[in-house]
C-alpha cells in the first residue's frame, strides 16, 4: 500500500549549461522537473512508498519522465499517456547574480487536461497522506476541480492532507491565487508556505502571525519556510523556530519540494513536529547544493549523515 499519493504536472526541464541571459545560451541539459514529482522522488529515495499520478504527452519527453520516475522507485501506475496533448516544457535561466528564472511552455499540456476521474480516488484506501500544491489549480479548470475533489476524497478516507502553496506568479494572478490557496489551506491538515506565500495568503508578514492566520483558517499544522534561516512551525500544542543548515547554494529551485518531502518523511516515521521540520530543513539544504530539481537529493543514510554532521568515507 502506498504511504503517499500525489498528482500534478511534470515537465521536461531544459537546464542551461552556463549562467547568463537565455538568448545567449546555446547548450542545455535535459532533465525532469515538477514539484509533485520532485517530492515523490525525494520520498522514494528515503524509502517511502509514493504514487505520482499525472497525464503525460505520448511523446519522447513524456516517456522519459515516466521512465525516470519509475527508475526512482515512484509508483507510476496511475499515469495516463495523452494521445493529443504534449508534455510540458520549461527552461531555467541562471542569472549572473545567482537567482534562477523560469520560462514555461506548458499551456495546453497533457497534464493541464488532468481530471478528477483520472485520480481514481476510490483506490487510495489505506494511504496515509495526500500531498497537493498550489501549482495544479493554476493549470486549468479541470485541474483545479481535481485538487478540491482529491482533498475531499482524502479527508473522507481519513488521510492527512498536506498542502504546499507553491505560488507561481507566471501561472496566475495573486488575487485569484490567494482566494484558491486559502480555500485549500482551510481544508488541509498541514500547510507549508514560504514567507512570500504566507504574506499573499494572510496579509501578515511575521512567520508566527502567518502561521496563526493559517491555523485560524483550519490548518492544524503550519510550517513557514525561512530559506537558509530554517523554519517556523506552529500546532495547537507547540510552536517554535528550527535553525536551518548552512550550505553553499548553487540552485534554489527544488528546495521547497525537498523540504516538503523531508517533512512528510518525518510524519511517516512518527517524528515530532520539530524533528520533522529539522529533517525538512536538511533536505532543503541538500537540494540547493547542486543543479537540477532533485538530482542532489540524498538517500536515508546520506541524510542522516548530513544531519549528524558526520563526514562521508568516500574512498
Ligand atoms: O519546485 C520546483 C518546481 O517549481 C519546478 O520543478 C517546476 O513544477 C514546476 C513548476 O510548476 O514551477
Amino acid at each position: 500500500m502506498m504511504a503517499v499519493i500525489t498528482f500534478g504536472e511534470s515537465m521536461v526541464l531544459m537546464d542551461p549549461e552556463r549562467s547568463g541571459r537565455l538568448e545567449n545560451v546555446s547548450r542545455f541539459e535535459k532533465r525532469i522537473a515538477g514539484a509533485e514529482s520532485n517530492v515523490s522522488i525525494a520520498l522514494s529515495r528515503l524509502g517511502h512508498r509514493v504514487s505520482w499520478i499525472s497525464r503525460l504527452g505520448k511523446d519522447p519527453f513524456g516517456l522519459g519522465i515516466y521512465r525516470g520516475l519509475r527508475g526512482e522507485g515512484v509508483d507510476v501506475s496511475g499515469v495516463i499517456f495523452d494521445e493529443t496533448r504534449p508534455t510540458g516544457l520549461y527552461f531555467k535561466e541562471r542569472k549572473a547574480h545567482g537567482a534562477t528564472g523560469v520560462y514555461y511552455y506548458r499551456a495546453g499540456s497533457a497534464a493541464s487536461a488532468l481530471t478528477t476521474a483520472d485520480l481514481n480516488g476510490e483506490t487510495w484506501q489505506g494511504a496515509q497522506i495526500l500531498f497537493v500544491t498550489g501549482i495544479t489549480p493554476a493549470l486549468s479548470e479541470s485541474c483545479r476541480e481535481a485538487v478540491f475533489a482529491a482533498v475531499d476524497t482524502a479527508r473522507q478516507q481519513g488521510m492527512t492532507v498536506v498542502f504546499d502553496p507553491n505560488y507561481r506568479g507566471k501561472l496566475w494572478g495573486g488575487k485569484e491565487a490567494r482566494s484558491v490557496m486559502r480555500q485549500i489551506a482551510a481544508k488541509a491538515d498541514v500547510v507549508l508556505p514560504g514567507v512570500g506565500e504566507g504574506v499573499l495568503m494572510t496579509g501578515s508578514e511575521e512567520p508566527a502571525a502567518i502561521a496563526f492566520a493559517l491555523r485560524s483558517l483550519g490548518a492544524k499544522q503550519v510550517v513557514v519556510k525561512l530559506g537558509p534561516e530554517g523554519a517556523w512551525y506552529a500546532t495547537s500544542e507547540d510552536e517554535g523556530k528550527v535553525q536551518g543548515f548552512s550550505v553553499q547554494q548553487v540552485d534554489e529551485v527544488g528546495a521547497g519540494d525537498a523540504f516538503a518531502a523531508g517533512y512528510l518523511s518525518g510524519m511517516l516515521d512518527g517524528l515530532t513536529v520539530a524533528e520533522s521540520v529539522k529533517r525538512a530543513c536538511a533536505m532543503g539544504a541538500l537540494a540547493v547544493t547542486g543543479t537540477g530539481d532533485y538530482e542532489n537529493l540524498p538517500d536515508r543514510e546520506e541524510l542522516e549523515r548530513f544531519i549528524s554532521g558526520a563526514s562521508e568515507e568516500t574512498r
